[in-house]
């Protein structure tokens, strides 16, 4: 089917138009208030980590702006806000919670509220404190339960105001891309730590689900990045073997354990033929708190995955096995002779192939091959390119604003094969700190002038804006 310009008729009522941020992102301040290094800040500081030396120290200050900000989300009409509380603001190690911490979260909420917008919380967005790094960080199951602590106190002060729970934003590159590639933070390369950190990432949420549940809380989830994994060629059946194995540790190792209570077995015997063994991680009880029931299943999809088998062909640049302009050890374990060849769509300055088709066709899959899904909401939908600043200060970027659209269309005609998605949350509200690419590439609906601070609208804000305006108050 095909749909023109997308407007609200085309999703159910109740249908949640938002935008998303994480905190180490935007909030800069990364030490005052009782806020203490994590992973991130940490990570800042090893020579040639983030490229041009970029840090989260100031970031878009959103710390101190968050007033402003909130009044941009309310100029734009959005239902619901996606951010993310940090952990290492909150509860720097094993001492007390920090008030001001938490004070700085309940004041977004009310505001949030007074200004009519959905708060929708992530308990964790990669920025672990330092401190908890240092005492093994997610290779270290004890975290999973300071976890849960984390957020029991969180849910503690919040819970009263704030419907929607997300334990984790994205584990696959907290543990894969922080533990086994190392170009996340903390930088480690260690397969079989960045094994245990699934599995403790996976402990955490089963814990923290189970006690807010006992708490009261009532719209649970967590997010995940999920890819279609492609084969090169589907009639070669080393490509269609490297496709399942990147199906394994990108979406299977993370909605199996959950959704049906068991890690695949595939992926079991692919870690265990390089001596990793997951019986050794996974204690008996595990998977039955992992697998402790959700109220929705967040996804973040950018891009969909050809993968290959076979070498590229020399001279070849695999944009995969690249970051920040520096080789990057594999973070499939495993599998890290996994290579990506381009089909040649076009790409977005992250060099993230264009294919809205995938998106509708990883939502309808997913329907067909977990049958006790959950309702999904797509947490995280975007794509960094250059904005063009004309002399009046307007910021053209044509190029995102297609994207976006191109996107949410494919939402629509997911539902309409039958996709149960709720909610449409484009990332990112602001330009903000791009991880290892510090602020070298912008996803923002708002351009931030990093000298002086100044948000701006752009087109591509004005045109997501412009699919829900008008839709009939709930
Ligand atoms: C999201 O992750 C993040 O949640 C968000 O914070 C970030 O700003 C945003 O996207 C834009 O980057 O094959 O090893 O190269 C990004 C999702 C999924 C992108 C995995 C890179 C390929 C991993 N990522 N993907 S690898």
């Amino acid at each position: 089917m095909s749909l023109d310009t997308p407007t609200f008729t085309s999703f159910p009522p109740g249908f949640i138009w938002g935008s998303a941020t994480a905190a180490a992102q935007i909030e800069g301040a990364a030490h005052e208030g009782g806020k203490e290094d994590s992973v991130w800040d940490a990570f800042a500081r090893v020579p040639n980590a983030i490229i041009n030396g970029d840090t989260p120290e100031v970031a878009v200050d959103h710390y101190h702006r968050f007033a402003g900000d909130v009044a941009i989300m309310k100029e734009l009409g959005l239902d619901s806000y996606r951010f993310s509380t940090s952990w290492s603001r909150i509860k720097p190690g094993d001492r007390e919670f920090n008030r001001t911490g938490l004070d700085f979260y309940s004041r977004l909420v009310d505001d949030l509220l007074e200004a009519g917008i959905l708060p929708w919380l992530t308990l964790y967005h990669w920025d672990l404190p330092q401190a908890v790094e240092e005492l093994g960080g997610w290779a270290n199951r004890d975290t999973a339960f300071r976890f849960r602590d984390y957020a029991e106190g969180v849910y503690a002060v919040l819970g009263d105001r704030v419907g929607h729970w997300t334990t984790f934003n994205e584990p696959f590159c907290s543990a894969l891309l922080g533990y086994g590639a190392g170009v996340h933070a903390p930088g480690r390369r260690e397969p079989l730590a960045a094994i245990q950190a699934v599995h403790h990432h996976h402990l955490a949420h089963g814990l923290t689900v189970n006690r807010l549940r006992e708490l009261g809380a009532q719209n649970l989830g967590v997010t995940y990045n999920l890819t279609n994994a492609i084969p090169a060629d589907a009639a070669d059946p080393v490509d269609l073997d490297a496709a399942r194995r990147l199906d394994g540790m990108m979406n299977r190792i993370f909605l199996d354990p959950v959704l049906r209570g068991a890690y695949p077995a595939d992926v079991a015997d692919d870690l265990a033929a390089v001596g990793i063994q997951l019986s050794e991680i996974v204690h008996d009880g595990d998977l039955e708190i992992i697998s402790a029931p959700i109220d929705f299943l967040g996804i973040n999809h950018y891009h969909d995955d050809v993968v290959s088998g076979h070498p590229l062909e020399a001279g070849a640049i695999d944009p995969h096995l690249v970051e920040n302009g520096r080789p990057l050890s594999s973070p499939f374990v495993g599998s890290e002779f996994l290579t990506f060849p381009s089909r040649g769509l076009p790409r977005t300055a992250m060099d993230w192939e264009v294919h809205p088709d995938g998106l509708r066709h990883l939502l309808v899959r997913l329907g067909h091959e977990y049958p006790n899904l959950p309702p999904l909401y797509m947490t995280e939908n975007g794509a960094a390119y250059d904005d063009v600043v004309s002399p009046d200060g307007a910021v053209h970027d044509p190029e995102r604003a297609a994207f976006i659209l191109a996107h949410v269309t494919a939402v629509a005609e997911a539902i309409a094969e039958g996709a149960d998605v709720r909610g449409y949350f484009v990332w990112s509200l602001l330009d903000n700190f791009e991880w290892a690419w510090g602020y070298d590439k912008r996803f923002g609906i708002v351009r931030v002038d990093y000298d002086t601070q100044e948000r701006t609208i752009k087109d591509s804000g004005r045109a997501f804006a412009a699919v829900f305006a008008g839709r009939p108050a709930e």
